[in-house]
């Protein structure tokens, strides 16, 4: 379904999240995605506040229902049983009264709050529920430190892939070589069935994930051994961006309802961890990179992970040289931003995390450069957003240099930034 013009395709947008939407929360796409998803559903509430905004608030809250006893909000919640995802329930086995997968996502939630109440036409519901939620958000966040921060060095570390919701990225395949590949129960992937499988992660990324499910479960999902018993450590600056991006947000919004300790608490950790995350970036490449906390090494890989941090309140100086990496990136390919930069190795314009483009991450790099005032190559970012679902409709991911729509067809959050986007238009036209 093509949009040719904003009227249009708002329309299509608010179709698509009707269509995906299940009540008190919303799936991604229906067949390849069939449950809630942790970041997809914060980021989707954005889109959805605009058709209703007491239903924006439930699809966080039904997510934080689901926070585990010590604090985590995990990646998936299989509300209804569906046999077209997996791994499902049984193959997670983390014994929740309703079934969730046993890993986390990016900390989007408190960012989401934060725009939420800002932009709230009803200031006494959205009070109420951000009151209710402070709690549950700044538990997540604590959890983060204490669990994938053991050492105290302000950088949280991912123990699966999936965590970083960039799933297959070139980012991971160093450190994804050290985890085994045998010795699980064999399965039967099901993305393959709903998406092109040239374009999905591989067998032996497949592999590499489940056998590292495997390993989390027979440890009894108990964080507090997880991290140090994972082969995969890996500290993505993208991940801890949007946490410090988080944290910063839920302090200013915690600050705004009177919760000083709340608000206390946040801007510490976001103030501890900016010159951790600092230690990150290369000159060099103009971006920062992830390191594998097991080898203490730097991963010199050319990804959009080194560009999100954008969103965290880094300086200035690094927000330009973000700024002129996108704006050159122009140059070279016809729609921005790619997952992964073009003439560099890794780079596949069709392969999941590797190439493609997605609004969500578009819109968090557009994002961050309006707040660092690089507003022409932000303004840029959008333009590119929309003229890609102009072209080939509200797809999962779209290839950077043709715009061909790939992955899962219909997708949630993609329609809610497209909504996030004709806003901002609008907002520049009046
Ligand atoms: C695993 C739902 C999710 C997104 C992720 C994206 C993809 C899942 C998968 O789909 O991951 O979590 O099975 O491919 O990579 O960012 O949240 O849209």
């Amino acid at each position: 379904m093509n949009a040719a013009n904003p009227s249009q395709a708002l329309e299509h947008a608010f179709a698509v999240l009707r269509e995906n939407d299940r009540g008190t929360y919303t799936v991604p796409t229906k067949g390849l995605y069939p449950f809630q998803w942790n970041w997809d559903s914060c980021l989707t509430a954005l889109g959805l506040a605009e058709l209703d905004e007491d239903r924006a608030w439930t699809e966080i809250e039904t997510l934080f229902a689901h926070q585990w006893p010590d604090g985590m909000i995990p990646h998936i919640v299989f509300h209804v049983p569906s046999d077209t995802y997996f791994p499902g329930p049984n193959v997670w086995g983390t014994n929740r009264p309703t079934p969730t997968s046993g890993i986390t996502q990016p900390a989007v939630a408190g960012f989401a709050a934060k725009r939420l109440f800002d932009r709230a036409k009803d200031k006494a519901m959205a009070a109420a529920r951000c009151r209710a939620l402070l709690p549950k958000i700044d538990a997540w966040h604590r959890w983060f430190y204490e669990n994938r921060d053991p050492h105290g060095e302000g950088l949280v570390a991912i123990l699966h892939p999936w965590e970083a919701g960039r799933d297959n990225s070139v980012d991971w395949d160093e450190a994804l070589a050290q985890v085994p590949t045998t010795g699980f129960a064999p399965y039967t992937r099901r993305d393959t069935d709903h998406a092109n499988p040239a374009h999905r992660p591989t067998k032996a990324q497949y592999d590499a994930y489940m056998w590292l499910v495997e390993h989390f479960r027979a440890l009894g999902w108990d964080n507090s051994r997880l991290h140090d018993a994972s082969p995969f450590q890996v500290i993505d600056p993208a991940f801890n961006a949007i946490l410090i991006r988080a944290c910063t947000d839920l302090a200013a919004l915690a600050d705004e309802l009177g919760e000083a300790e709340i608000a206390a608490r946040n801007s510490a950790w976001a103030q501890r961890a900016l010159p951790a995350l600092d230690t990150l970036w290369s000159a060099e490449s103009g971006r920062y990179l992830a390191r594998n906390r097991v080898t203490d090494k730097l991963i010199d890989s050319q990804s959009i992970g080194g560009l999100l941090p954008v969103f965290a309140p880094i300086p200035a100086a690094r927000c330009h040289a973000i700024a002129e990496h996108v704006q050159g990136l122009l140059k070279v390919l016809n729609y921005i931003v790619p997952s992964h930069d073009i003439g560099t190795a890794g780079f596949e314009p069709q392969r999941y995390w590797r190439g493609p483009v997605w609004l969500v991450t578009n819109y968090m790099i557009a994002d961050g450069l309006r707040n660092a005032s690089e507003l022409a190559v932000a303004d840029r970012i959008a333009r590119s957003s929309l003229e890609l679902i102009t072209k080939s409709g509200f797809a999962e991911y779209y290839d950077p240099k043709t715009g061909e729509p790939l992955g899962g067809g219909r997708f949630t959050w993609t329609a809610a930034m497209v909504i996030e986007f004709l806003r901002a238009q609008e907002a520049e036209l009046a």
